[in-house]
């Protein structure tokens, strides 16, 4: 028989993955030591899913005792060029590159689960355990450690994986299976003396090569922080308003990746350097409709219009004052909070205390109150 690794990789190629690829499930790594670690610091900050999966995230088979080899899918998402250069307008919103197509999960698992049943099927007649289950992206699986583990890339500097042929635009997925396949080799890690990725970044979220410190990431303080963000980062995000791209963009490995073949993951026109103060006006019926199968959608209009604010807080265009003067309006506090923001960043002072002495009598939220007070140009008293 030929090697069943091969026939499975074709199917997965059929269905649009790059990059197919095995590992044992089920031999001791280190990773989930270091994911304790990460935990233990505090450093997945508000993302408390990771706190009460902690032990099951911790190594396949403490999710899935049954687990014995790892299907290392990857997909290429790239766009084809740097997208940095789309930030010097700051009066346009940068939204990552993952997140300019649709929703990657519903893509992904889609496909994922197809393969699964074709791969239970050619196990079940090859007389294997034929049991599958699919993940990617939301399961309790340490993705990226299985991905080097299987020879897909490395785990650069940044944590992400990359790889010598796609460079950093690869989204994972993994099917567990209980049969034993023979593991394709590991991939080394190639960044050697390189820093790019860690100089890039604008938060400074590296406490050290190869950690990161989600608190201080733009990608987690963009989508996975619920409240207001602490003052320090906002001003670091620029345009930035879904997610961050800046230490993949810059590493040296991206001139070998190539345009993603998958359509669905393509950017629509309307997500590449779309208009601050279009954005500004969406409400949540607009919102939802402009973010139709986007992963966007997901952080509801409240979060994405924090983000806008803060964005508009950068933009120095005072042809935004409007905008952020009229969401001062908005029913959420997390909105008119970070209206305030964008304010006191836009207008000069005597304008900005004029404002804030109109409107903090009527304000009765204990948050958005904080902001006038912390954003005044000089104190002001409580209640002033
Ligand atoms: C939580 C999470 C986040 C968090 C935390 C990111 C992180 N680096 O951990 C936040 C919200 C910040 C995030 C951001 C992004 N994410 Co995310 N995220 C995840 C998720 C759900 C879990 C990752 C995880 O377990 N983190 C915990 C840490 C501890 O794990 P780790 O990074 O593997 O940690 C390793 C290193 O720290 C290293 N290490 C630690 N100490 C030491 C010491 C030494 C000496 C050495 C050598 C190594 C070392 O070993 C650890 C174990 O491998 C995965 C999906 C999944 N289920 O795996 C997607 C995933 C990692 N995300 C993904 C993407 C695309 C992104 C973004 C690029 C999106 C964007 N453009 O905004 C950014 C990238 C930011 C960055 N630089 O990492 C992809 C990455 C694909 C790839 N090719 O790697 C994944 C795999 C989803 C998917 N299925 O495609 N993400
Ligand atoms: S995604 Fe952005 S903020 Fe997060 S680590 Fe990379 S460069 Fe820094
Ligand atoms: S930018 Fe340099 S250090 Fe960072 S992942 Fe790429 S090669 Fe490694």
């Amino acid at each position: 028989m030929s090697d069943p690794r091969d026939i499975l990789r074709a199917k997965a190629a059929d269905l649009g993955f790059d990059v197919c690829r095995f590992a044992s499930a089920s031999e001791p790594w280190t990773a989930g030591e270091r994911l304790a670690h990460f935990v233990e610091a505090g450093r997945h900050g508000d993302m408390g899913w990771m706190e009460t999966t902690l032990e099951r995230r911790a190594h396949p088979t403490a999710m899935w005792q049954g687990a014995r080899t790892a299907m290392v899918l990857g997909m290429n998402y790239g766009s084809g060029r740097d997208p940095l250069p789309e930030m010097e307008d700051r009066s346009a919103a940068y939204i990552s590159v993952y997140a300019r197509g649709d929703d990657y999960h519903e893509v992904i698992k889609g496909r994922l689960k197809t393969l699964a049943g074709q791969v239970a099927a050619r196990l079940g007649a090859a007389h294997l355990p034929s049991e599958v289950k699919v993940f990617v992206d939301t399961a309790p699986l340490m993705e990226k450690p299985l991905a080097q583990r299987a020879g897909l890339g490395w785990q650069g500097k940044h944590t992400n994986l990359l790889s010598r042929e796609h460079g950093n635009w690869l989204f994972l997925g993994v099917i567990l299976t209980a049969a034993e396949i023979e593991a394709d080799a590991p991939e080394a890690e190639h960044c050697g003396s390189c820093t790019a990725c860690l100089t890039a970044c604008p938060t400074n979220a590296f406490p050290a090569p190869f950690q990161l410190d989600a608190r201080r990431c733009l990608s987690y303080l963009t989508i996975e922080h619920a409240g207001p963000w602490p003052v320090e980062f906002r001003a670091a995000a620029g345009s930035r308003i879904y997610g961050c791209d800046d230490c993949l963009a810059v590493c040296p490995w991206n001139k070998f990746a190539e345009t993603a073949r998958e359509a669905r993951l393509t950017a629509r026109e309307a997500l590449v350097s779309p208009r601050l103060a279009d954005l500004a006006a969406l409400d949540d019926a607009a919102f939802r409709a402009l973010f139709s199968k986007s992963p966007i959608k997901r952080i509801g209009r409240d979060r994405f219009m924090r983000n806008v604010l803060y964005a508009i807080g950068n933009s120095g265009d005072a042809a935004l004052v409007d905008s952020a003067m009229r969401l001062l309006n908005d029913p959420s506090p997390l909105v008119r909070g970070a209206a305030v923001w964008a304010l006191s960043r836009l207008l000069d002072p005597d304008a900005f205390e004029g404002v804030r002495d109109l409107r903090l009598a009527g304000e009765d939220d204990k948050g958005v109150r904080s902001e006038w007070h912390h954003h005044s140009p000089s104190p002001a008293g409580e209640g002033g």
